[in-house]
């Protein structure tokens, strides 16, 4: 989407997989790493819960409301949206952004709920495409292992084994990088690789 690859523009880096796999404390590995390198980053996550649409999505993620699938799933795609000039800027002024999920959260787990996966995509053309998108590859069952669950809506073993399948079937991209959580890794490997 932003084909302006120029030298000063940061890059857009996602990670994503299924709840507890440790990918907010990657982010955080990662956003040190590249802090200490000099660059200008800065550490986002979605659903960034402090809009208005935000809120929306942590009372139904906490159980407190309930929404229609379709709805729920424009919700978590509008919370895109009004960031979507904000990261552009960004971007564009030089800052790497290292996101805590994106767009791929959003088809995988709406369509592990039998949502239409082409009906999934729609609402997220035109957002801003990743440079680089790291799928942190757990079993569902270890992921669940870890600390437990915090009790949000989607955090149940059943539903992660949909959403796995579904993630499987979005990595074929060549921006995408799975890193095997079975293995100890670091994150130097993957961005020299
Ligand atoms: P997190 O704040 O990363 O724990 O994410 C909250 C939960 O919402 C988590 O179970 C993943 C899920 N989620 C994140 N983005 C989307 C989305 O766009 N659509 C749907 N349906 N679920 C999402
Ligand atoms: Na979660
Ligand atoms: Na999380």
């Amino acid at each position: 989407e932003i084909s302006d690859k120029s030298e000063s523009r940061g890059a857009l880096i996602v990670l994503e997989g299924l709840d507890r796999c440790g990918k907010t404390s990657q982010c955080g590995r990662l956003h040190s790493y590249l802090e200490e390198l000099g660059l200008a980053v800065e550490l986002w996550r979605f659903p960034d819960r402090n809009t208005g649409v935000g809120q929306m999505i942590s009372s139904y993620l906490a159980n407190k409301s309930h929404l229609d699938d379709h709805a729920i799933h424009l919700l978590f795609s509008a919370n895109r949206w009004e960031k979507r000039s904000l990261m552009e800027s960004k971007l564009r002024s030089g800052t790497t952004l290292i996101i805590d999920r994106y767009s791929f959260s959003g088809v995988a787990f709406s369509s592990a709920k039998g949502l239409d996966v082409e009906w999934c995509k729609a609402p997220e053309a035109g957002l801003l495409a990743p440079d680089l998108v790291v799928y942190l590859d757990i079993s569902p069952e270890k992921a669940a292992e870890r600390g437990g669950y915090g009790g949000e809506r989607y955090e149940k073993l059943e539903f992660q084994k949909k959403v796995a399948q579904s993630y499987k079937a979005l990595c074929d991209d060549a921006t995408w990088k799975v890193v095997s959580l079975d293995w100890s890794f670091s994150f130097v490997n993957i961005i020299n690789s």
